[in-house]
């Protein structure tokens, strides 16, 4: 008798439950690693307009790379869904950190969602003069920056993209990012491209899907007596 009742009263309690979030789960996404190969990447500067530097295996943003700017665009395909190692549509996002290997010092560098397309492809022309975060081709405001100068040598710079990726999650498109160095010391780090892939791009995102309501209790399966 006592299990036809929690057969019957916890359906109903899932459903009242405040929380709709089930247990939290973390997806690291890196091309190399578990099968992942969404990673795009690709460095566009201003005084190569039309050269594609998409499989190199490092990239720089710079203000003033040699008298014409250089910015980084970079996007993780098929993150969010319903497949295996996806984030499921609708998940409350707990927290998203975008990590890359940096090996040259540079001035500060803020990272902007990006709104519109861009290509494998994509070079300072087919972007048409590089990308501005005005609203348009990027978001105004940075979701993160590398709070100040950037020491040399090998580190991990850590970008936290926790609304952005939540944003995708609920729905909005996923353009990725692009890097904007505010000064004229470039800053370098090694592209999805890279031999050693744990020094490749990183996104680390931990999430709680959203909990499965039971449908109703007459497809559950027999009651026992
Ligand atoms: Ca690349
Ligand atoms: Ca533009
Ligand atoms: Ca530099």
């Amino acid at each position: 008798m006592a299990k036809l009742f929690w057969l019957l009263v916890f359906p109903l309690l899932l459903l009242a439950s405040p929380s709709c979030f089930g247990q939290s789960s973390k997806i690291v996404f890196q091309n190399g690693i578990d099968g992942y190969q969404g990673t795009v990447d690709t460095e566009i500067w201003a005084l190569a307009p039309t050269t594609l530097l998409e499989s190199n295996p490092n990239a720089s943003s710079d203000a003033n790379n040699d008298g014409g700017e250089s910015q980084v665009l970079i996007r993780f395909d098929g993150i969010i869904g319903n497949a295996d190692r996806t984030v499921p549509l609708r998940s409350h996002i707990v927290s998203a950190r975008l990590l890359v290997s940096a090996f040259d010092q540079g001035s500060t560098v803020n990272l902007h969602r990006m709104l519109v397309p861009f290509s494998k492809s994509a070079t300072w022309s087919s972007v048409i003069d590089g990308v501005s975060a005005d609203g348009l081709e990027a978001s105004r405001q940075k979701d993160s920056f590398t709070f100040g100068k950037i020491a040399a040598n090998t580190s991990i710079v850590v970008f936290d993209v926790t609304d952005t990726v939540q944003a995708w999650a609920s729905g909005q498109a996923n353009h990725g990012w692009v890097f904007l160095n505010t000064g004229g010391n470039g800053w370098d780090f090694y592209s999805s491209e890279f031999d050693d892939i744990g020094q490749r791009p990183k996104l680390v995102v931990e999430y709680e899907a959203p909990a499965t309501i039971p449908i109703a209790l007459s497809t559950q399966g027999t009651i026992e007596r």
